[in-house]
């Protein structure tokens, strides 16, 4: 931003979080509440602090009593629309009292802020055509921040959010089977903490992929501003193989790959290149070693890359599903070893008891990406028990693959595919997605949660049911299901019980302290940009949550506080999940 713009907001509050927010598209837009009255909104008027598409539902709500509703210019006050509050709806999932605020039939671009007469405004959102253009970006861009082994800057448009290469020492840990010094520098820092774990890499990376295979005619444009830019391939591939190569390196010469990379023990609140920690490959104990769900990840997410890397690096994608098919050949000699910390190992466990629904998937995907029969028969033979996974969405998630598997089959145009398998995926998939919606609508903060969904990373959850809405509609294109998808995006935008931005620097009230190593380090004056917390749990499984009142409903069951681990951290397999939300949502 220009210095003599950046000054015109310098005596705001919200300078920081401003920042973030005001450039879509490249136009400036001012925010309102510096030029304009009340500094600060009444959290009772909620609305998607980025915003509303210019053809679609507009919708804020508002959990105070009232009756009629304004949506005022940002930069003037000037009232644009003004209409009546529906009835008041009781919403148990957060024990509130919603009024919804319709103004769908407001069709111009710009920035508004909402009045209630008597309660107050709300932040500012802005209608536009592609609104979700920019937190697209930022989100894709928190991948690369996310980076390991590689010295991170951010750039000019967030000064000092930077960081040296950090974690290049690594060796293998006793429970590998493999001994002495293993850098494997690469990867994305898993979430808060500076791990590496293939499960969780595996989704992650999968859903990005198929972000780009799905919607890639609109990201293919969109530049990220990573160090890759310009190199002939679309920015969302360059920031996955990133990844991507870690991932290969964690595979052993037999096929298996390691479960972790990580430290013993979780480092303190220091930024990544003070995480002095040897970062060490970890394995199950005892022969093999390797995990059967880490490798069968391996193998989908390979398997997929060889697909789409194919016209852009022929190499790396031979490459990519020569090891997918190794670690395909691997798991068919061990169908689940399955993988526990071992002695001493307090990170992360991304255990998982069963990895059939990996195995499902990852010869979902080469059967895709080779058309070979041996894929497509295992498949066949191996389905059906999975197929109730679709019955309950979202359903995916690290530890339940079967519905990507089922999505890819389903997706996939090969000869030889079964059709009446297919017929029943997309079937079962439309039948499910049209019950989210109707449930989404009935719902006063119209999202799809359920109170069962309020588990550790439930804005994931949110974003899960934004990709199955998504999905159904590539199967059968409805706006009712881009509607609803959307509907979730506005939940974690802002239109929800705390009137807060989930995403870190996007919408002027956005978290400020997720638990997340580099933004607690204090280097940097605010959290690192692009971020999506965890969300509301229920299970409360840290000291913050466990001390909150013991009534709350399981929708409030949140603080944004940085030791709140279970509420407040950042995670790659949520954020994949906001990305293809995004990604889906873009025009
Ligand atoms: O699914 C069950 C549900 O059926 C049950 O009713 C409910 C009761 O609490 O629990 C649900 O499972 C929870 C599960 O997350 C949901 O996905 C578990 O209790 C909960 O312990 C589990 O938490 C996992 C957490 O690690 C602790 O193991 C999260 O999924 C997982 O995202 C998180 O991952 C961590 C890594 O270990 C380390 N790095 C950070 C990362 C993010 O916090
Ligand atoms: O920071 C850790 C976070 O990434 C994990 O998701 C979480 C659960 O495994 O644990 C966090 O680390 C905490 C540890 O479990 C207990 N002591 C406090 C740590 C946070 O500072
Ligand atoms: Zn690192």
């Amino acid at each position: 931003m220009p210095s003599s713009l950046f000054l015109a907001f310098i005596h705001a509050p919200f300078v920081q979080k401003l920042s973030a927010s005001v450039v879509i598209a490249g136009l400036l837009l001012f925010p309102a509440s510096l030029a304009h009255g009340a500094d600060s909104a009444n959290a009772a008027i909620k609305v998607d602090q980025v915003g509303y598409p210019l053809d679609g539902p507009k919708v804020a709500l508002v959990s105070t009593p009232a009756e009629t509703f304004q949506v005022r210019r940002a930069n003037d006050g000037i009232v644009v629309f003004q209409g009546k509050l529906a009835q008041a709806q009781a919403d148990s999932l957060t024990g509130d009292q919603v009024q919804a605020a319709d103004f769908s039939s407001f069709h111009k671009a710009g920035s508004y802020y909402l009045e209630i007469p008597g309660a107050g405004r709300s932040w500012n959102f802005t209608v536009a055509k592609n609104v979700f253009e920019r937190t697209y970006y930022l989100a894709m861009r928190g991948f690369y921040g996310q980076r390991c082994g590689t010295a991170v800057d951010l750039g000019p448009e967030f000064p000092g959010y930077s960081h040296p290469a950090c974690h290049l020492h690594g060796k293998f840990h006793s429970s590998s089977g493999a001994k002495g010094p293993r850098d494997n520098i690469g990867g994305w820092h898993d979430a808060g903490d500076y791990g590496r774990y293939m499960v969780n890499s595996g989704i992650s990376t999968g859903t990005l992929l198929w972000a780009w295979e799905i919607y890639g005619s609109k990201l293919r444009k969109i530049s990220l501003k990573i160090p890759e830019t310009g190199n002939g391939t679309p920015d969302i591939l360059n920031e996955a193989r990133w990844n991507l190569e870690w991932m290969l390196k964690m595979q052993d010469d037999d096929g298996g790959v390691w479960h972790k990379q990580t430290s013993e023990n979780f480092s303190g609140f220091v930024s990544p290149e003070d995480d002095t920690l040897p970062s060490e490959v970890m394995g199950t104990g005892a022969a093999p070693y390797k995990s059967t769900c880490a490798t069968a990840d391996l193998a989908a997410a390979g398997a997929i890359a060889a697909r789409v890397f194919k016209r852009y690096d022929a190499k790396f994608a031979a490459r990519a599903l020569d090891a997918s098919r190794r670690a395909w050949a691997w798991t068919e000699k061990y169908p689940n070893v399955t993988f526990k910390n071992p002695p001493g190992v307090n990170t992360g466990e991304y255990g998982d008891a069963n990895c059939k629904d990996e195995r499902l998937w990852a010869a979902a995907e080469l059967g895709r990406t080779t058309g070979e029969s041996a894929f497509n028969d295992f498949f066949l033979k191996n389905y059906a028990e999975f197929l109730p996974t679709l019955d309950s969405p979202p359903a995916e998630n690290w530890n339940q693959l079967a519905p990507m598997a089922l999505w890819t089959y389903a997706l996939s145009r090969r000869k030889g595919s079964d059709a009446t398998t297919i017929a029943a995926i997309r079937q079962r998939t439309i039948v499910a997605a049209r019950a989210v919606v109707d449930r989404t609508i009935a719902n006063p903060y119209r999202i799809s949660m359920q109170s069962k969904d309020y588990v550790w990373g439930s804005n994931g959850i949110a974003a899960s049911y934004g990709l199955y809405l998504l999905i159904a509609n590539v199967f059968s294109p409805d706006a009712s299901f881009l509607d609803a998808a959307r509907d979730n995006l506005h939940y974690l935008l802002g239109r929800n019980t705390f009137s807060l931005s989930w995403v870190t620097q996007v919408g002027q009230n956005s978290v400020q302290h997720p638990h997340h190593r580099p933004s607690g380090s204090g280097k940097q004056p605010g959290p690192w940009p692009g971020l999506l917390s965890g969300g509301p749990n229920a299970g409360r499984q840290d000291a913050v949550l466990a001390a909150l009142p013991k009534d709350l409903p399981p929708g409030k069951v949140y603080a944004d506080q940085l030791a709140s681990y279970a509420s407040n951290e950042i995670a790659i397999n949520w954020q994949a999940s906001l990305v293809f939300l995004l990604a889906g949502e873009l025009r």
